[in-house]
């Protein structure tokens, strides 16, 4: 396929011979459908997840928007539990471009607060997501510079070329984008050279019982100093417990974000103190 980044990869097709992936091939298709008639019915919306101020935990640095779909019997289903299947589908296109408008539109309707949207690296070269992206500029261009564009690190790096293009042409708008689940499994370092990342997000799966895990406190640590050393902005995924977040703080991170500081939610009332906007990064 043809984008203003180069090409992208061709979605590999299923081969569905044997019993076992002809099965996961009608599940797949159900849950393709499911989300597909959900979005055609408009019944998507976006909760928001507080990542707060690693010193003040007090202050929300920014919310994570996370969309939600409703199946036809009215359930809510979390992106988490149909991304994988609709990832590399024109569905999962059409997502990434309605949580953007969503979060546009709420950054336009809230001055006091930030965002952040989860993108696929694949909506990169799709044209809606552009036109969709210049579209919720154009009332309000400073927007960009309340809004956080989070990629996932194997996704980004799936197609380098595409990624580094995309990056330039937006955050010369003034938004910033976000390496999410850093370190979950694709992490190559360097693509952190090539891709200037204003915030990575350290995945969650080495938070858990840090301050009891010397191995994942080995991991983070690190992680923690190549992001000072980027100069980029270091969020830590995951917080459940006071004793991680503790630890986590001795350890230099800059923002922490889950359960302990909130569940995904709707966004909380106006607030009164308007904050300034710096640059993340
Ligand atoms: O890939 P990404 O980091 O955008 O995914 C965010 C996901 O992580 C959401 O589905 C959210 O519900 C989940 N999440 C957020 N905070 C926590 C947490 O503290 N613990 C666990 N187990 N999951 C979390
Ligand atoms: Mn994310």
């Amino acid at each position: 396929m043809a984008t203003p980044y180069g090409s992208t990869l061709d979605p590999s097709a299923n081969s569905a011979d044997n019993p076992l992936s002809a099965a996961v091939g009608v599940r797949d298709r159900n849950v393709i459908d499911m989300v597909r008639d959900a979005l055609e019915r408009k019944e998507a919306f976006l909760l928001f997840q507080p990542v707060v101020d690693c010193g003040d935990t007090r202050r929300v640095a920014f919310y994570e928007s996370l969309i939600r779909v409703s199946d036809d019997t009215g359930r809510t289903i979390p992106a988490k539990d149909f991304i994988m299947q609709v990832e590399n589908t024109e569905t999962g296109r059409i997502i990434d471009c309605l949580a953007l408008e969503i979060v546009m539109r709420t950054l336009r309707e809230r001055p006091d607060i930030r965002l952040s949207v989860n993108m696929s690296a694949r909506s990169m070269g799709y044209m809606g997501w552009l036109d969709t992206y210049f579209a919720g500029l154009k009332p309000d261009p400073t927007v960009a510079d309340r809004l956080i564009i989070e990629i996932t690190e194997s996704s980004a790096i799936e197609m380098p070329d595409i990624t580094r293009g995309f990056m330039d042409h937006i955050q010369a708008t003034g938004a910033s984008f976000a390496l999410d689940d850093f370190g979950a499994g694709y992490t190559s370092f360097r693509y952190l050279k090539e891709f200037l990342f204003d915030v990575i997000k350290i995945d969650q799966y080495f938070v858990r019982n840090i301050h009891r895990d010397a191995d994942n406190r080995a991991i983070v640590a690190t992680l923690i100093q190549i992001a000072a050393h980027f100069d980029m902005f270091c969020v830590v995924e995951g917080v459940e417990t006071e004793e991680e977040a503790a630890c986590l703080r001795a350890m230099g991170a800059d923002c922490l974000q889950g359960f302990l500081y909130g569940h995904a939610a709707t966004l909380p009332p106006v607030q009164k103190q308007q904050k300034k906007w710096p640059r993340f990064g």
